[in-house]
């Protein structure tokens, strides 16, 4: 009887941890640190390093968590960014610029520094993606 109450007693703190770790992945779909309410890229490119093409920067794939009263663009990864850039521009010197601004962008965050920025503008360019 006692080893019984002892299970159920252990069941129910399972469960209560369960529903508590659900709850957090539900109020952050993509696990980036960032609510879904201020996310401002679902789905986030949480890979560890930033990759341009098949040029490793060697710089970490930070999220901004910056809130966007603070000049933030909540939610994104660098990775999030290039994406973006491989999306809207229509030429390579496009997404040269782009990658550049993203690099330059983060480094005035302070979330990378100028030599890491310079490394992701680095492999932005003559990439020929496009
Ligand atoms: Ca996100």
């Amino acid at each position: 009887m006692k080893l019984r109450k002892l299970v159920v007693a252990v069941a129910v703190a399972a469960l209560g941890s369960l529903a508590v770790a659900s709850m957090v992945r539900a109020d952050d779909a993509d696990g980036d640190g960032v609510r879904n309410s201020r996310d401002q890229c679902a789905n986030s490119d949480l890979t560890s390093i930033v990759v341009i093409g098949s040029c490793d920067t060697g710089v970490p794939n930070v999220v901004d968590k910056r809130f966007k009263s603070k000049g933030g663009i909540p939610g994104c990864s660098i990775m999030d960014f290039v994406a973006i850039c491989l999306a809207t521009s229509t030429t390579d010197k496009q997404f040269e610029q782009c990658v550049k601004d993203v690099g330059e962008f983060f480094r005035d965050a302070g979330l990378i520094d100028g030599q890491q920025a310079r490394k992701v503008f680095q492999c932005g360019q003559n990439l020929n993606a496009l």
